[in-house]
């Protein structure tokens, strides 16, 4: 696209997703009536503790989500799409957060994509500190890619009251942006449920969820309805407003 001179410069965007982004793909979100942490409990598998008391049984959770990507039927939908058609179009600045550890995203094409809370299809080696792709089950104790040492390898996700990754590159996303958009997410899990109160004020504000979040009333713009819906809606909207 060629900018008129004058005109001014398109403003940075920053998109925020949640696992409502992939429930129309066929996977479960937490907090939802159907969701993960309805069957199992936090404590159990998603802390640094759980997985100190009780390696096997994390290692099985995560190894069980894990088989659950690799089915046929999960696969990218329309608002995964339609945003890595964003990421592609998009004339300013632009990254991706998700607090997802499904790689639906990639799968649908988003480039300048940041996952905070890690990936499912990665494995970090505590001995060696190696981040590879991660061998299918954890549960039985494959030797690291990088070092050959059994025992040492962890799900690259981030649990409760560890640090989420990327934080540098994403509260410098925010502090630039001007449009900052919300999607799936129920906005109970910090830091990503603070990012909206980061930006108020400088930037326009859009929560899309399937229902008011619990920071609904922080954004400028709240809709709601399902993502293979609104997100295409939007982003269409989106770029035909900046002429992209
Ligand atoms: C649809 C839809 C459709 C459905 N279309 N929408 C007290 C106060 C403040 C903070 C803390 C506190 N006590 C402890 C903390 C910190 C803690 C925290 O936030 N706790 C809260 C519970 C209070 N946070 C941490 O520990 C984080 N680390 C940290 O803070 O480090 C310190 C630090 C960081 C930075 C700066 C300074 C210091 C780490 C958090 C790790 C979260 N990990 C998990 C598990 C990942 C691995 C795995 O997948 O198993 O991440 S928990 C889980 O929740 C997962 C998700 O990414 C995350 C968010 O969930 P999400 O995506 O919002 O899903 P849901 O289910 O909650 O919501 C889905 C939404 O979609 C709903 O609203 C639906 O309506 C909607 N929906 N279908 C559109 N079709």
């Amino acid at each position: 696209m060629t900018r008129p001179s004058g005109a001014a410069a398109p403003p940075g965007a920053v998109v925020l997703t949640g696992a409502g982004v992939s429930r129309e793909s066929g996977l479960s979100t937490f907090r939802d009536p159907d969701g993960v942490w309805r069957r199992v409990r936090i404590e159990d598998v998603a802390t640094p503790e759980a997985f100190a008391r009780d390696p096997a049984r994390v290692q099985e959770f995560y190894d069980a989500r894990r088989a659950q990507l690799a089915d046929p039927a999960v696969r990218p939908n329309a608002a995964h799409r339609a945003l890595a058609e964003l990421d592609r179009r998009w004339p300013g600045d632009f990254l991706l957060v998700t607090q997802n550890v499904d790689d639906l995203h990639g799968r649908a094409g988003s480039e300048r994509l940041l996952h905070m809370h890690g990936e499912l299809a990665k494995a970090r080696c505590l001995r060696c500190g190696a981040v590879e792709r991660s061998p299918p089950r954890l549960a039985d104790s494959p030797p690291c890619p990088a070092c050959g040492e059994r025992g040492g390898l962890r799900p690259h996700v981030v649990w409760f009251g560890e640090m989420p990754l990327g934080m540098e590159r994403i509260e410098e996303a925010l502090a630039r942006c001007g449009l900052f958009v919300s999607i799936g997410t129920s906005g109970s899990v910090y830091p990503a449920a603070g990012f909206v109160a980061t930006v108020r004020g400088r930037a326009r504000t859009v929560e899309l969820n399937l229902e008011p979040s619990e920071g609904s009333a922080l954004f400028d713009e709240a809709r709601q309805g399902p993502a293979t819906r609104l997100v295409p809606e939007f982003v269409d909207a989106l770029l035909r407003d900046a002429g992209a």
